[in-house]
């Protein structure tokens, strides 16, 4: 049994992100469902309030953000590889536009169709993560086309890369198919009107069949109960690492705040830093339901400030 934790949600697109990844990778992993919107009263323990999904905990060693889970599956297991045919480095260059520009333009097709029948509780707290404090349902609506019109041609350009015979967009599943597939599965599974745009594609369309087939790897439920008492009874694993060349001058021991660029009024996680490094940052914290944690982040897209 893996000790690969995975806090989320069903309907979560970037947790099926990672659920696709431990579908490559063949994993066995513990699920632990949480709550869709906040309070999530058994996650923060372990997070010290980061409050996105999914998170991935090992014993008490916590990664928030899917590109850090990522990045730390790949390091547990490095076979099969994410990077097939030797494409290391390019997926998280195109990660930059997947996670960014097409997930923003993908969620205002979701939000601006669905807005009537959503529960004002999530439609509120998600409008507020992705459009910021100042967001406005109807700019969102009256620009719907002009949006479908973006997503159209860069969908289509994956069209483009699928369609002379090739399987997935490097030459084995990987990477980069994880990182296009979740906005697919996203735009197919809560657009109404996904099954006609999508028709368009018809590449894509196997494409995206490929990839569901490769599945989840082997999930077994777990509570998260046992996810906060498997963290108390484990200390972090993590080993103090330091960088010379960082440019923010992060050293181990130093007391930081983490928090996710942008306005969407995410709050800031503070603690020690253990280990910094170009990738990654990861903070020490303490919490009286889960003592010690180490708590890590990617540096792409966070900000980290020292106090
Ligand atoms: N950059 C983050 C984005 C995560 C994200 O925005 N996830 C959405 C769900 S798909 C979310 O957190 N929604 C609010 C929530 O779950 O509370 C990542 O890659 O993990």
């Amino acid at each position: 049994m893996s000790d690969i934790i995975l806090h989320h949600y069903p309907q979560s697109p970037v947790a099926e992100k990672v659920r696709v990844g431990l579908g490559v990778k063949q994993l066995a992993w513990r699920s632990v469902q949480i709550p869709r919107v906040p309070p999530k009263p058994d996650l923060m323990p372990l997070t010290g309030g980061y409050r996105r999904t999914p998170v991935m905990q090992v014993g008490a060693d916590i990664y928030c953000d899917s590109q850090c889970i990522l990045r730390e599956i790949d390091r547990r297991h490095p076979e099969p590889t994410f990077y097939p045919g030797g494409g290391q480095g390019m997926p998280w260059v195109l990660s930059r536009w997947s996670d960014t520009i097409l997930f923003d333009q993908i969620v205002r097709v979701v939000l601006g169709f669905s807005a009537e029948e959503m529960p004002s509780d999530l439609l509120e707290d998600r409008a507020r993560l992705y459009f910021g404090p100042d967001w406005d349902m109807e700019t969102v609506k009256a620009s719907l086309p002009h949006t479908l019109a973006q997503i159209r041609a860069q969908l289509g350009w994956v069209d483009e890369r699928v369609a002379h015979g090739r399987d997935f967009l490097l030459v084995e599943p990987g990477l980069p198919d994880v990182l296009v597939y979740y906005l697919v599965w996203f735009l197919r599974g809560r657009w109404e009107g996904s099954t006609e745009f999508l028709s368009e594609f018809p590449a894509l369309e196997a494409w995206e069949a490929r990839m569901k087939a490769i599945g989840h790897g082997d999930p077994t439920d777990m509570t998260s109960t046992e996810a906060i008492e498997i963290a108390k009874s484990s200390d972090p694993q993590t080993s103090e690492n330091e960088d010379s060349r960082d440019p923010q001058g992060l050293m181990p021991g130093m007391n930081v705040s983490v928090v996710p660029d942008g306005d969407g009024g995410d709050p800031p996680v503070a603690g020690i830093i253990r280990t910094v490094t170009r990738d990654s940052i990861a903070i020490l914290r303490e919490d009286d339901r889960v003592g010690q944690v180490c708590v890590h982040f990617p540096r792409v897209g966070y900000r980290v400030v020292k106090l």
